[in-house]
C-alpha cells in the first residue's frame, strides 16, 4: 500500500495538473465534503427489514444471491452500517424503510407505526450526526399480495395503504423535527399488470386519489419533503405500471412534491443525464435513486461507469447539488454487503469528484463560441487526468483507508463479526 509522503507528492503533482486546466482542487474536494449521500439501509439485509422476520421480498424486486452475514436484527444492521461509514469519506445520511421498525413483542400494522418504533433509529442518526430519510413500504405483505396497494379496488385494503402513507409522513416529520435536518420521503408502489390491460385509466384515478390524501394535510417543508418514484415494470407488472414517469412527473409538479428518479426504471438505454435538467425545470428538488441495472432493473452495486459520471456532471455543471437529493438504490445480496456499500458510495463520490474537477468553464466557452471540435477534444482530454490521486489524498485527510485498505478491514469486519451470523 502507498504510504502517506507517496500520496502527498502524487497529489501535489496532480494538483498542478488540474490547476494547467484551471482548476482548483482544493475547491473541488471542499465542495465535495459538503455533498452527503443517501445510503440506503436495504442492502445491509438483501431488503428484508424487521417486521416479519420469516417474510420474503416481494414487489417486482428482487435480491439474489445468499452471500454470509447478512444482518438479522437492526442493531446488526446498524453494527454494519457504521462500519462502511467508517471506511467511506465525509458524512452522509441513511434512507430506511417502514419495515425496519422495531416493533417490540407485539407484531405493528403498517397503517399503525408511529414514530416510536423507530426511536432507536433516530437516537442513533442523533448520535452520528446524520440526517436519516424514509420510504413508505408498499410491497412484502399480504395486502399487497395480488400486486396492487395504492390503486387497489377494494376501498379497505386501499385506505389501509393510504393511511401507512400517512403515517410515513408523520414519521418523517418528527424525524426532521428531532434530528433538525428535513426528512425525505420517498413513495413507490409495485401495482402493476402482468398482461394486457383493459383499464388503464382507473387504477391511475384511484392512485391519484390515494395519493391526494396521502398529501392531504400540510407538512412543513423544513421537516419532511414527499418524493414519488415512478417505474416503467417490474417483475409481474411487465405490461402495465400505473405510476409512470408521465403520471408522477404530472403529479409532483401539479402538487409541488419532489419526484424520485431511479435509474433502473426506464428503458435499458435511457439514462437519467438527460432527465434532471429537464425535470428541474418544473419541479423544485429531485430524489435520485442512483442504480445499475444490468438489462433490467436488477439493483447492482454503483460502480463508476459512464452513467455514473455522466450523472454527477448533470449535477455539478447544472449547479444543482443544492437541488437533487442524491440517494443510492442498490441491494446485491451474492457480495459482501458492507464491500456493496463501500463500493457503491466510493464510486458515487468518485464520480461527483471527477466532475467537481472538470474544466467546465472552458468547456463552455467551447460550446458557446461553437468550436466543438475543441469541445470534443478537450472533453477526451481530461478524461485520463489524475483524478485517483486526488481521491486518495482525500480519502487520507478524510481519515479513510485509502486504496484497497478499506478492504482489509471488510475481510476482518466479516471474519470477526459476519461469518458467526449462521
Ligand atoms: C423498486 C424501487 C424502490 C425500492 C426500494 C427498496 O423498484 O426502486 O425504490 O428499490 O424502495
Ligand atoms: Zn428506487
Amino acid at each position: 500500500m502507498m504510504n502517506n509522503t507517496t500520496i502527498e507528492k502524487t497529489y501535489a503533482l496532480a494538483k498542478e495538473q488540474y490547476a494547467a486546466w484551471g482548476v482548483d482542487t482544493e475547491a473541488a474536494l471542499a465542495s465535495l465534503r459538503q455533498v452527503p449521500i443517501s445510503i440506503q439501509c436495504w442492502q445491509g439485509d438483501d431488503v428484508g427489514g424487521f417486521e416479519n422476520p420469516e417474510a420474503g421480498l416481494s414487489g417486482g424486486i428482487l435480491a439474489t444471491g445468499n452471500y454470509p452475514g447478512r444482518a438479522r436484527t437492526a442493531d446488526e444492521l446498524r453494527s454494519d452500517a457504521v462500519k462502511a461509514l467508517s471506511l467511506i469519506p465525509g458524512r452522509h445520511r441513511f434512507s430506511i424503510h417502514a419495515i425496519y421498525l422495531e416493533p417490540g413483542p407485539k407484531r405493528v400494522e403498517r397503517d399503525q407505526i408511529e414514530t416510536k418504533h423507530f426511536s432507536r433509529w433516530i437516537d442513533w442518526a442523533a448520535e452520528l450526526g446524520i440526517g436519516l430519510d424514509f420510504n413508505s413500504t408498499f410491497f412484502s405483505h399480504a395486502k399487497a399480495a395480488d400486486g396492487f396497494t395504492l390503486c387497489h379496488r377494494d376501498e379497505g385494503i386501499r385506505k389501509f395503504w393510504i393511511d401507512h402513507g400517512i403515517a410515513c409522513r408523520k414519521i418523517g416529520a418528527d424525524i426532521g423535527r428531532r434530528l433538525n435536518n428535513p426528512c425525505i420521503h420517498n413513495i413507490w408502489i409495485p401495482d402493476g399488470m402482468k398482461d394486457l390491460t383493459v383499464d388503464r385509466k382507473g387504477p391511475r384515478q384511484r392512485l391519484i386519489q390515494s395519493l391526494d390524501e396521502i398529501m392531504a394535510a400540510p407538512v412543513d417543508r423544513k421537516l419532511n419533503r414527499d418524493s414519488v418514484e415512478c417505474k416503467l415494470f417490474g417483475i409481474g407488472s411487465e405490461t402495465y405500471v400505473p405510476g409512470s414517469h408521465e403520471f408522477y412527473l404530472g403529479y409532483a409538479v401539479k402538487n409541488k412534491m419532489l419526484l424520485t428518479l431511479d435509474a433502473g426504471h426506464f428503458h435499458p438505454t435511457e439514462t437519467l443525464t438527460d432527465k434532471i435538467s429537464a425535470c428541474l425545470g418544473f419541479v423544485d428538488e429531485l430524489l435520485l435513486h442512483v442504480s445499475r441495472g444490468v438489462r433490467w432493473d436488477s439493483d447492482h452495486v454503483v460502480i463508476l461507469s459512464d452513467d455514473l459520471k455522466a450523472i454527477a456532471e448533470e449535477l455539478v455543471r447544472g449547479d444543482y447539488l443544492d437541488r437533487v437529493h442524491v440517494g443510492l438504490d442498490f441491494f446485491d445480496a451474492s457480495i459482501n454487503r458492507l464491500a456493496a456499500w463501500t463500493i457503491g458510495v466510493r464510486a458515487m463520490l468518485k464520480a461527483l469528484l471527477a466532475a467537481l474537477l472538470e474544466p467546465t468553464p472552458r468547456l463552455r466557452a467551447a460550446e458557446d463560441a461553437g468550436d466543438y471540435t475543441a469541445r470534443l477534444a478537450m472533453l477526451e482530454e481530461i478524461k485520463t487526468l489524475p483524478l485517483g490521486a486526488v481521491w486518495d489524498h482525500y480519502c487520507r485527510t478524510m481519515d479513510v483507508p485509502v486504496g484497497m485498505g478499506w478492504m482489509d478491514e471488510v475481510k476482518q469486519y466479516e471474519s470477526d463479526v459476519l461469518v458467526k451470523r449462521r
